[in-house]
């Protein structure tokens, strides 16, 4: 029986990994932070009952908990999926983020070194972010590294150390450099997420409007089960490298917004520039009648906006399809869908 290890278990990527790991007959040890709250672990309830699926109590700011557990469970694959992964909190949390996303990975690395287990492999949960304002029409394993923000900055240095430890040291460590990757159990923080969500409340007569930052920046994304089992696919590949895990295509803010209002049964239409824009409705389906024309849904606020961001991510997977024969199966039109079921039938 295989044994992994996975970092950041409760979050997005941590419940489709464990879940898609467990399904293969794979032992899973999941570090889960400590947190006040009981339901820190509501995405991963399902998979508790597993005996399979074990939870360790760890923090990745801690080296002792890190050099413990990886000595003790030796385990054949160790996924590092822990971060503070909201780019525009890296600004105002930026050491933490450091912390935790750039000196946790070499904690890891440094505790497979020690150990000299030559049989443990190692993911690092990389992002297109490192990109940042890239020239490139599509980004890809050979574009230049230049991140624009502290998280950014954090994954590079997580990037270039997996890379380092690889090439120093022989340890069978790779890169998923994955672009943006979304579904009903993402972050409600984080944009499509956050959209999808007050889309069905305003629909729902719940929530009267939704404020939204840079809608120009356009985004990169895919479906997180897909993109997990692409994580699976590098890990096993026969020799540690880097791959783009993308979807090929690109979007921009206000058109995801557009489509999930017009899914709902609204068309939206905007107007004006800058912190001014704002998207109104154009047209509404008639059961939704506490809705009219030319009402404003969607404003603008500059709290949203951060200090710089990334305008455009459009990601080049030809080689992980190449040598992993990975792709996305799963098109932005199913992925809304999935995202707006869920959101209805959670408020139902
Ligand atoms: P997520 O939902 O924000 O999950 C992050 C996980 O890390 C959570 O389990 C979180 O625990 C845990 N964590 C945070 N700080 C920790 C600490 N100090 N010690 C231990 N655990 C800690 O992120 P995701 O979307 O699943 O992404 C997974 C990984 O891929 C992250 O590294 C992210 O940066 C990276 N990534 C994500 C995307 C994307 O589009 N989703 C794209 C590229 C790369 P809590 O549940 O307690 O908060
Ligand atoms: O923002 C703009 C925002 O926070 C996307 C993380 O998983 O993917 C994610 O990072 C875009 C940005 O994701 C709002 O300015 C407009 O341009 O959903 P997001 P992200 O920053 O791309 C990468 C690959 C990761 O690695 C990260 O871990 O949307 N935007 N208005 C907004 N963004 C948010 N969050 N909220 C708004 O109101």
């Amino acid at each position: 029986m295989k044994k992994s290890l996975i970092t950041g278990v409760t979050g997005q990527d941590g419940y489709y990994l464990s879940k898609y790991l467990l399904s293969k007959g794979h032992k899973v040890y999941g570090v889960k932070r400590r947190n006040s709250l009981i339901n820190a672990t509501a995405r991963i309830d399902s998979l508790l009952q597993n005996k399979f699926f074990i939870i360790l109590q760890g923090d990745m700011s801690d080296p002792f908990f890190l050099n413990d557990v990886i000595c003790k469970y030796k385990v054949d694959y160790i996924f590092n999926l822990a971060a503070m992964s909201h780019v525009k909190t890296s600004f105002d949390i930026p050491e933490y983020t450091t912390d935790v996303n750039a000196l946790g990975t070499l904690r890891i690395l440094e505790a497979i070194r020690i150990n000299n287990l030559k049989k443990t492999r190692f993911y690092q949960a990389s992002s297109s972010e490192i990109f940042g304002n890239s020239s490139k029409k599509f980004q890809n394993e050979k574009t230049e590294i230049a991140p624009a923000s502290p998280y950014a900055a954090s994954k590079a240095y997580a990037y270039w150390i997996t890379k380092i430890y690889r090439e120093s040291y022989g340890i069978f460590a790779s890169n998923g450099i994955l672009f943006n990757h979304e579904s009903p159990y993402r972050g409600e923080t984080f944009v499509t997420r956050k959209i999808v969500r007050a889309a069905v409340q305003i629909i729902q007569n719940k929530q009267k409007n939704l404020i939204l930052g840079n809608l120009d920046a356009k985004r990169d994304w895919g479906h997180a089960d897909d993109y997990c089992r692409a994580m699976h696919k590098i890990i096993n590949y026969k020799t540690p490298d880097d791959f783009v895990i993308s979807s090929g295509n690109t979007m921009s803010v206000r058109q995801f917004t557009k489509i999930v209002f017009q899914k709902l049964g609204i068309e939206l239409l905007f107007k004006f520039k800058g912190y001014k824009e704002i998207g109104y409705i154009n047209k509404v389906k008639k059961e939704l009648n506490h809705l009219s024309k030319n009402q404003i849904v969607i404003k603008v606020n500059k709290k949203y906006f951060r200090p710089t961001d990334v305008n455009y991510l459009k990601g080049d997977f030809t080689k992980a399809n190449k040598l992993l024969k990975w792709k996305p199966t799963i098109s932005l039109n199913k992925l809304i869908d999935e995202m707006i079921d869920s959101e209805l039938n959670h408020y139902e």
